[in-house]
């Protein structure tokens, strides 16, 4: 259908999960970066995505498709090529999709509330995640990754907590992986992949905007970072 084109943002871990979508598949790309930093989004992404104005956006042959989730989806079904992100039997398909809406709904808010508060509040975000990881964790069953030997939907949508979370126990100064074996196992699993490597930002520039973000964040509650 033409070319692609990714309206996203260096540091969003959304925006992160299309480019590892279309790496693994083997789709070439070419990457325009929003400047959300200045607050400055370009007048592509406002007509492109005049709902929601966020990245990521999939631009496929000049049609736009929104919200990460539903990206990575559609990118399993046009570039059927490559590797298969979703499993083919319905059930499977579901327990995938499940799983993958649970770490944006309890994981993804959970990070948020340890990377934005500290004290008594943090160190009670920071146990709520823990259980949520956990269970996230059962959910692997064993396996090395969500997909099984390869990286499949849950690991894309997922995968970015590899980076994130051990940037944020530094940053934000707490444990939150040490007693979850099967976690830090599928984060050593995840980021050795190469299609994951070529697109992850540098660590430094992330961390930096992290933590900056953060004593941001302490600042306006009244807190102390
Ligand atoms: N649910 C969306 C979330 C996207 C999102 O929150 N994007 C952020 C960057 S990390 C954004 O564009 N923020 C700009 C804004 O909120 O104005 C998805 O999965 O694509």
């Amino acid at each position: 259908m033409g070319e692609v084109k990714v309206l996203g943002m260096w540091a969003s871990p959304f925006s992160l999960r299309v480019e590892w979508a279309l790496k693994l598949k083997g789709v070439e790309y070419e990457f325009a970066n929003e400047d959300l930093l200045n607050n400055n989004k370009s007048a592509e992404l406002l007509r492109y995505n005049p709902v929601y104005k966020k990245v990521p956006v999939l631009v496929h042959g000049g049609h736009p498709v929104a919200e990460s989730l539903v990206i990575i989806e559609y990118i399993d079904e046009v570039w059927k090529d490559g590797p298969a992100f979703l499993p083919t039997d319905p059930y499977e398909r579901a327990q995938a999709r499940f799983w993958a809406r649970f770490t944006e709904d309890k994981i993804l808010p959970g990070i948020f509330g340890v990377y934005s508060r500290a004290g008594e509040e943090q160190k009670k975000a920071a146990e709520e995640l823990k259980e949520n990881l956990k269970t996230f964790g059962g959910a692997l069953k064993g396996k090395k990754l969500f997909g099984g030997e390869t990286i499949g939907y849950v690991d894309i949508v997922a995968g970015w907590l590899a980076y994130w979370i051990p940037m944020i126990e530094e940053i934000a100064g707490v444990r939150i992986v040490e007693e979850l074996p099967e976690i830090r196992a599928w984060f050593d699993k995840f980021l050795v992949v190469e299609a994951v490597k070529q697109c992850l930002p540098p660590r430094e520039k992330l961390y930096d905007l992290n933590r900056k973000r953060r004593e941001n964040l302490l600042a306006t509650q009244g807190g102390h970072p």
